[in-house]
């Protein structure tokens, strides 16, 4: 689909479901509720979904949302590449048929939908929503702005990971026109911590692991570790750049318990590998510098099966 073809669909459909993934980042927030209220300034009725909530740390993003009343008749999932991250809550939306539109940045993208617009080369899937609405003409509000910033800034970092391209400036340049203070939007994303998030982070430093004449770096966080620092799983965002953080590391990996015996792999390296092959191996996928995957197991079998998989790099050797 292009974006014209996007378009019509927009007006030739109504009542709409927007899912995003499960354990919600900034950007399938800010294009769930950035698209949700372009929707509903069109006339359409929309709502947007989460299998684990909307997190305090996003509240920002859903300021005077409220869920309408409707019967669902269109459904669009945004920043999805597999259906099946959406989550054990809105486990329905697995089966097959029920997603009429997807629309998405990850080059592992499992074309679920009855119609995907997919571009792999875009930074954020707010980059790719921000496109959209420029090429559709209809006016945007400062509160659609300050979402499609908000999916951009965080999936790039804040503009300083390799995805960031011209456009995602070009795109965050006109946003902040705006006004919707994008200051404040970057201390709460990338500058403030809780005080438990921060006690998270000291304990995952003093245990991390090194593997591979230290190239490759490895923290774990147990659920009990978490409800030892009392946060809330939003919190744990960009957690996952530690490792990578560690000088000569080229691969970092983040093992986060998400119930008993699943665990939640997040895998960041530098340009000598290749984040989404390497997770691509136990089913997972993502981007080439940052991608993820579940594992099954306790902590310590799912430890070895993640060593075995680094050790078969060779990287110690290059
Ligand atoms: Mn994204």
């Amino acid at each position: 689909m292009d974006f014209a073809e996007i378009g019509r669909f927009f007006e030739e459909h109504d009542n709409y479901t927007i899912l995003t993934h499960k354990s919600p980042d900034g950007d399938t927030l800010g294009a769930g509720f950035g698209l949700c209220a372009y929707l509903r300034d069109m006339g359409k009725k929309a709502n947007v979904l989460n299998s684990d909530g909307f997190p305090e740390r996003y509240s920002f993003l859903y300021r005077g949302y409220e869920p309408q009343e409707f019967e669902e008749k269109c459904v669009i999932a945004v920043d999805i590449a597999d259906i099946a991250l959406v989550g054990r809550n809105l486990w329905d939306y697995t089966a097959e048929g029920k997603v009429d539109l997807c629309i998405d940045h990850h080059i592992s993208n499992r074309s679920y939908a009855k119609y995907s617009y997919v571009d792999g080369g875009a930074s954020a899937a707010c980059l790719i929503l921000y496109d959209l609405f420029k090429e559709l003409g209809r006016p945007i509000s400062p509160q659609i702005a300050l979402c499609l910033y908000t999916g951009i800034a965080t999936d790039t970092g804040c503009f300083k990971y390799e995805n960031t391209t011209p456009g995602a400036h070009m795109a965050a340049a006109e946003l902040i026109g705006y006004d919707f203070g994008f200051a404040i939007i970057n201390r709460m994303m990338f500058d403030i911590k809780s005080k438990g998030r921060l006690a998270a982070e000291h304990f995952v430093t003093k245990n991390m692991e090194f593997y591979c004449n230290e190239r490759c770096a490895v923290i774990a966080l147990t659920t009990e570790i978490m409800e030892r620092c009392g946060i809330e799983p939003a919190e744990f965002e960009g957690l996952a750049s530690i490792p990578l953080s560690v000088e000569g590391v080229d691969l970092g990996i983040t093992i986060k318990q998400r119930h008993e015996n699943v665990y939640k792999l997040s895998v960041r390296t530098t340009e000598k590998l290749d984040a989404s092959a390497f997770c691509k191996q136990f089913g997972g996928g993502g981007h080439i510098r940052a991608a993820g995957c579940e594992l099954t197991g306790t902590l310590d079998e799912v430890k070895s099966k993640v060593l075995a998989a680094v050790n078969a790099l060779g990287l110690e050797n290059d």
